[in-house]
């Protein structure tokens, strides 16, 4: 008895120098694991929940959101020619409501631009988006023949730099890369929900994307901007043709790390908590949605007009995957979950969301309520992340 409490204790005393470096290990690194972790708890959730399904959102039906560096090279050069397509194809929404809407890709600035004062910073901004986001991969879908994977970006791989990013390599197989470098810049004053103004100073771009496909001369914006100046005509909505312009922030970037994430998935209890964490934490515009905007610069700091740079859309997968995974670690309790109210920041004052509070997607559909965007696998959505 006392020789195996003797090495018990022994073994206890080994585990302990063998666990001792832990408390060494960069808290990133660490962070990054969980997610996976999270990640595959979410996923094995989500297939417990459909397995035994033979109709619907079924394990053999379900589409499977991929990172973009984890996308085979043909998905890549098919996504990217998709969304040209969309650039090509004629408008939906009628000149009189938006005379710089020319192709059907603006159909869904317009949509985001005339939006923007009910879906952010409000109890719509996680539904709303997701909802965009199927119905800009059904569009590339069904009007340009996309058959691939949606993809996502995870910030959290480049966290330290954006510019690391697979998605910004500036290959013909990226979404093009930085903007030039123009020095001597001025910060940009951007407009934030509920009439705040927000300082964004100059980073390591600044100017026209000069690579890859969205590069000058292979990629046009027309919209917008409404959210920084000078402003475009016609609120924003006016044809104002011009480049995409990045300006890539390893500075911002820091707030879509790792840690950032599990705080976010792992440590909110409800969708409260989920939601300020997400876009307010400690009371001060940030979070990872912010800094996921932040980082890339310029088109996308505009609340307003920020689909204009196709980052947009594999940054809200993004922000989709964190909502999907945390509701998917608790798919009862928190799939239904709602809070906040209809306005963004709650200006004007406006009444708290319930599950039938309805959302107004233009001319790109049929509005949905929150209920209908809440379930990634019950409605019409039929999709996990991995
Ligand atoms: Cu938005």
């Amino acid at each position: 008895m006392k020789f195996l409490s003797l090495a018990a204790g022994l073994l206890s005393l080994a585990h302990l120098a063998i666990a001792a470096p832990v408390g060494d290990v960069d808290p990133e690194v660490a962070a990054s694991k969980r997610i996976l972790e999270l990640q595959a708890q979410y996923q094995q959730n989500i297939f417990g929940a459909i397995d035994n399904r033979t109709t619907g959102c079924t394990a053999q039906n379900i589409q499977r959101r991929k990172e973009w560096s984890t996308l085979p090279k043909p998905d890549q050069a098919a996504f990217i020619a998709a969304i040209h397509c969309l650039n090509t194809l004629p408008a939906k929404t009628p000149p009189t409501h938006a005379p710089g809407a020319r192709f059907l890709y603006d159909d869904f600035i317009v949509t985001h631009i005339d939006q923007t004062p009910f879906v952010h910073a409000s109890g719509l901004f996680l539904p709303f988006h997701r909802h965009l986001v199927h119905l800009f991969a059904t569009a590339l879908r069904t009007q340009c023949a996309y058959q691939g994977p949606l993809p996502y970006w995870d910030w959290t791989l480049s966290y330290t730099d954006p510019r690391k990013a697979a998605v910004f390599d500036g290959s013909e197989h990226s979404l093009s890369g930085n903007g030039a470098f123009i020095p001597g810049r001025n910060a940009t004053e951007i407009a934030l929900p509920g009439g705040f103004t927000w300082s964004i100073p100059p980073a390591t771009g600044g100017g026209c994307v000069a690579h890859g496909p969205f590069a000058q001369g292979r990629f046009e914006v027309r919209l917008g901007p409404v959210g920084y100046e000078p402003k475009g005509p016609q609120g924003g909505l006016g044809y104002n043709p011009r480049c995409l312009t990045r300006d890539l922030s390893p500075a911002y970037s820091r707030g879509t790390s790792p840690t950032a994430v599990t705080k976010l998935v792992e440590g909110c209890g409800d969708l409260a908590c989920f939601v300020h964490e997400m876009d307010m934490p400690g009371g001060v515009p940030g979070g990872v949605h912010a800094s996921g905007h932040w980082q890339v610069g310029l088109d996308a700091l505009d609340v307003f007009a920020s689909p204009s740079d196709p980052v947009f859309w594999l940054h809200h997968a993004q922000i989709d995957r964190m909502w999907t995974m945390w509701q998917g670690l608790g798919l009862k309790e928190r799939t239904y979950q709602v809070t906040g109210t209809a306005t963004a920041a709650n200006d004007p004052p406006s009444d708290n969301v319930t599950l039938e509070s309805v959302m107004d997607f233009g001319i790109l559909g049929d509005a949905r309520t929150i209920r209908q965007a809440s379930s990634s696998v019950d409605g019409e959505y039929c999709y996990v992340y991995e």
